[in-house]
Order: C-alpha cells, then structure tokens, then sequence
C-alpha cells in the first residue's frame, strides 16, 4: 500500500483511558473559551458569596476565602466542545468548606453561580459537595491567569468545563433547577461527560 495514503498507515488510535466518548486530547493546549470580555478584576475587587436557601448567607473577601483550608483538584478536565485536558492542577479552597459556613437549607436542591461579568450556570447542589467543587486560584502553583477566570473561579471537573463559572462572583441555592447561560441557549441541566449530556434531552 501506498506509505503517502492517510488514514490507512495504522490502525485506529485507541481511545485513551480517561478520555469520556466524544472527546479528544487537547495535550499541552489549554483552550479560552469566554463569552465575556475578561473583566479587569484585581483580587482586592474579588468578593464570593453564598446566599438563597441558606441559614447563613455570607460574602467573602480575597484574604477571609484563603483563610479557609487549602485544596487543590489533579486531574482531568473536559469542554463540551471536545477538548479534554488531562493531569492538571488547580489550587483554592474546597466549595464544602463555603458552604459548611453557610449551612443550606434542607429544601436546597440546585445552584445558580454568577459570575461578575454576568455569566451564569445552574448545577445540582449534590454536584458541589462531597470534595467534588472547588473555587481555585492557582494553576500549577501560579495565579490562575485572568482569561481562565483569575482571580478566581469555580471548578467542577466531573462535569462539562462549561459548569466552572469563571471570575465566580456568588452561589444562590434553589429549591428548583434554573437553567443558566449555555442551558437556556440548549445545554444540558447537568452535563455529565461521561454520559455524554451536551445538549438538552441528551
Ligand atoms: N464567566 C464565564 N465562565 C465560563 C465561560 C464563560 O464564557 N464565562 N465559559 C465556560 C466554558 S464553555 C468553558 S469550556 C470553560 C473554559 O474555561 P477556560 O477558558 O479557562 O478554558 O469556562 C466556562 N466558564
Ligand atoms: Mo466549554
């Protein structure tokens, strides 16, 4: 057979182990996907606050979130375009230890989180506890860059990346799903990667 032919000079790549259906390996890429101007947001101008079904809403500023214990997530990450990322690392503060503050009422079952630009996405509350959410501001050991939501974002790395609001600004608790941006525009509600739940009926 001719050498020169593409796509007969071997067999097909195995998907990689960790890679959910559908998607690809960006390797050393690392995508910026914002439908917002990156905002000029110094981390003194940086607030996070919890409020809606809570006992307890409260506002937290740059020095009183790093005050909370230190977490940090490594491992993959996954974009509803198809890109995934896998190994790495991301440094801040578990969202149980926000929300341990807040204490959510028995009737919360979803989340909204807004960012200071605006954007917003809805998440099960189940989906931000158990050591599964983070908001973080390092990447490997350096500030998380402002394209990629410095000074600070949410990270929920077992669901599409589109869930990791970027410049995170709040967390209203719900009694009810409320669907955000790229959900009212046909998105799923939860947006599992390994169930492949891109779009609204998936
Ligand atoms: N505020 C805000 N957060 C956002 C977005 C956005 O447009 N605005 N895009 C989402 C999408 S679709 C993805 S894939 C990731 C992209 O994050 P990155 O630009 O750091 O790769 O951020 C998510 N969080
Ligand atoms: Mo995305």
């Amino acid at each position: 057979m001719n050498s020169t032919t593409r796509g007969f000079a071997g067999r097909p790549r195995a998907a990689r182990p960790g890679l959910p259906p559908g998607q690809y390996d960006a390797g050393d890429d690392w995508p910026v996907l914002s439908a917002e101007v990156t905002p000029d947001l110094a981390p003194a101008d940086w607030t996070f606050r919890i409020g809606g079904l809570v006992t307890e809403p409260r506002t937290w500023d740059w020095e009183q979130a790093h005050a909370l214990p230190a977490s940090a997530y490594s491992g993959d990450i996954h974009c509803v375009t198809g890109w995934s990322k896998f190994g790495v690392r991301f440094g801040g503060v578990s969202l149980d230890a926000f929300l341990d503050a807040v204490r959510p009422l028995p009737s919360a079952t979803h989340a909204v989180a807004y960012a200071h630009t605006g954007y917003t996405t809805n998440l099960p509350l189940a989906d931000l506890t158990g050591g599964r959410a983070w908001i973080v501001w390092e990447y490997d050991g350096q500030p998380l860059a402002p394209e990629h939501g410095g000074p600070a974002r949410l990270l929920v790395p077992h669901l599409y990346f589109w869930k990791s609001a970027k410049w995170i600004a709040n967390l209203e608790l719900l009694d009810h799903d409320e669907p955000g941006f790229w959900e009212q525009n046909g998105y799923h509600p939860r947006g599992n990667p390994w169930q492949e739940q891109r779009y609204s009926g998936d």
